[in-house]
């Protein structure tokens, strides 16, 4: 997995440093809220007493908007580089969400799905990596931009300290990591060998030698030293006021080269009297400076922070400086600098403008990124109420199935293909129904439909696998749920603990396209889920606000318990905003055989009422939230 690589690549190979770790942070919404009471007997389900607002529409996920922005120092028209994101430092367990490239002014913009809960995402690239934080109670139009290029500058190394350089330090908390490459072009990177040379500025020449360079400014110099059996290098403690220098290491470069430079920094004593740089400096072959390019990182934090410093290398470059630079205003406080990394250019076979070492297909030109959905290990879960336009029990078992998307997309962030694997857990029906989704874009485009499975021969699907008659695209997985558990047997499987349990099977379902489509034009995953009832083609249900098919009985909407009204935008819910089906970004633990889910989980209520402000979480296993026995528990062999 090239996700993998990336890691790698952006991972120092040093273990001594400390790593931050981001932490995945859920949002429980601790609003105190007096126990509501059970509701009055006798008029249909308790969920009729939900006081919904109008427009909330059940959803435990959200689309965010994301922009990424890359350090104008990378000429990104020749390399489009990669970046991740992650549900969170994949160091401590994150999970990857999507992967993209840049376009060539190293920018991307798109949109990403996420569990409403999430309130941060971990984001890697070649400029470094962040936790980003997000607006949890935004439920809809909420959007981040990350600026990696923050810090970054194109001016010398300044040999006169003064307050008016640029002074913009990027607040950058914990979960760093550093670009690597395959190999770090600088030696002695970890500065565990005692071989430091001397230079009188940082314009000095010095060889390419694989070692550092001190500068001796004022016959002042930075320290080798032993930071509890790690060595690190660091400004002088002993001298008298202020001082500015640095330590420098030569490489070779050619122009055109992606180079990075990353190091762990930390300070001791007044961090406020402290600054810090990374340098990549260019130069050719008469040792002439072609270019400035550095990371400022000011006040530098007691605990070790990885900064990165990212550059295209101009024409004439044969070779180029690593430089840490610092001022230093105070005899006791000092800058710390351990794990040097400095990384070169990696090869792209494929010629498709991502390196290999990024590239999930590095031998094909038309794929380049694998994402997922909900994340790349996690699955997610559609539950159903079958009875529609009647109300049903909400016990949502009367169809769970299981998703997990894996999408192709090629070096332009198109979408080449997709695989989705489905399982259905339960039918805590008697009805036999089918499943299927909605996407966006042209059924044409579609070169082929694999993984479907039909036996009751009421699914009409063109040539490509597409559903007839229908003007986006429609894939029916299954026309009857009981053929896809398992040996079928009777109504009401894995619903009822005291019948045997049907162990789930699990399909792929794998649609490939003719033309690479664009993200935007398909939605996101797990895109419009919908149940067909009993066979009827017409009598689709969807998520609460999802619009049917083409092929939708519209003589059902605003019948029975339905109060759609597409005047409104509202679909597929009741007069109360109740829904006939849930989406949720994990597998979901389903109410046993009528038993609503009220009486299953205990701030569903709450979440409902307050429109999804207040535990948006509500569907996990944390304290207090579930009613254990009103849960399917399936036998644990
Ligand atoms: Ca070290
Ligand atoms: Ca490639
Ligand atoms: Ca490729
Ligand atoms: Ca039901």
């Amino acid at each position: 997995m090239k996700e993998n690589h990336l890691l790698k690549r952006m991972k120092i190979m040093k273990t001594k440093r400390i790593i931050l770790t981001a932490v995945i942070l859920l949002i429980a919404g601790f609003v105190l809220q007096s126990c509501r009471k059970a509701p009055a007997p006798g008029n249909g389900s308790p969920l009729d007493n939900l006081n919904v607002p109008d427009g909330f529409k059940f959803e435990s996920t959200r689309i965010e908007g994301v922009t990424i922005n890359m350090p104008s120092t990378v000429d990104f028209s020749k390399d489009k580089s990669r970046f991740n994101i992650y549900t969170a430092d994949p160091a401590n367990g994150g999970k990857l969400i999507t992967a993209g490239s840049f376009d060539k002014n190293g920018q991307w913009t798109g949109n990403i799905r996420i569990p409403t809960a999430l309130d941060s995402i971990f984001v890697q690239s070649i400029a470094g990596s962040r936790k980003v934080g997000l607006t949890v109670q935004s439920v809809k139009g909420s959007s981040v931009t990350i600026n990696f290029g923050d810090g970054y500058g194109t001016t010398p190394p300044d040999t006169i300290p003064t307050e008016t350089k640029s002074a913009y330090f990027s607040n950058l908390s914990a979960g760093e990591y550093k670009a690597m490459r395959v190999n770090n072009l600088v030696q002695n990177g970890d500065f565990e060998t005692d071989d430091f040379g001397t230079i009188a500025g940082w314009p000095s020449h010095h060889p390419i030698d694989g070692k550092w360079y001190f500068t001796n400014y004022r016959n002042k110099k930075m320290e080798w030293y032993n930071d509890g059996g790690n060595h690190v290098i660091r400004t002088p403690l002993k001298n008298i006021g202020v001082y500015y220098g640095g330590a420098s290491q030569m490489v070779a470069a050619n122009p055109g080269d992606l180079i990075t430079f990353s190091a762990d920094i930390k300070s001791t004593g007044n961090a406020k009297t402290l600054y810090s740089w990374l340098y990549l400096i260019p130069r050719d072959a008469n040792n002439r400076v072609l270019a400035y390019y550095w990371i400022q990182y000011k006040f530098p934090s007691h605990d070790w922070t990885t900064k990165t410093v990212a550059a295209t290398m101009p024409a004439g470059t044969v070779k180029v400086q690593a430089l840490f630079w610092s001022w230093d205003f105070d005899k006791s406080s000092s800058i710390y600098y351990d794990n040097a990394v400095v990384t070169g250019p990696v090869k792209d076979t494929d010629g498709d403008g991502v390196d290999d070492d990024m590239d999930d297909y590095p031998n094909d030109a038309s794929r380049a990124f694998n994402v997922y959905y909900p994340n790349q290990t996690d699955w997610g879960t559609v539950a159903f109420e079958d009875l529609w336009p009647g109300k049903g029990d909400y016990d949502f078992n009367d169809l769970v199935l299981d998703y997990h998307f894996k999408s192709v997309l090629n070096s332009s962030n198109k979408l080449v293909e997709f695989f989705t694997d489905y399982s259905v857990r339960a039918v805590g029906a008697s009805l036999k129904n089918g499943f299927g989704f909605m996407l966006g874009g042209d059924p044409a485009n579609v070169a082929s439909v694999t993984g479907t499975h039909y036996t009751e021969n009421y699914i009409h699907t063109n040539a490509n696998g597409t559903e007839q008659g229908q003007s986006n695209t429609v894939i029916i997985l299954f026309d009857n749920a009981f053929r896809n558990i398992g040996n079928s047997g009777s109504a009401f499987i894995n619903t009822k603990e005291n019948v045997p349990y049907v162990k789930p099977d699990t399909s792929q379902l794998h649609v490939l396209y003719t033309n690479p489509v664009s993200v935007s034009t398909t939605g996101t995953a797990p895109y419009n889920p919908f149940l067909i009832v009993n066979g009827e083609r017409g009598k689709e249900v969807h998520l609460a606000g999802q619009k049917p098919t083409d092929l939708v009985n519209n003589s059902y909407f605003d019948t029975d318990a339905d109060a759609t009204n597409p005047a409104t935008g509202k679909y597929y819910q009741t007069k109360n905003n109740l829904p006939w089906a849930l989406d949720l970004p994990v597998s979901f633990a389903y109410p046993v055989e009528q038993v609503d889910i009220l009486s299953a989980y205990n701030h569903f209520a709450q979440w409902a009422e307050s429109g999804g402000t207040n535990y948006p979480d509500w569907y996990m296993n944390k304290s207090g939230y579930r009613v254990n026995s009103n849960i399917y528990t399936p036998p644990t062999k």
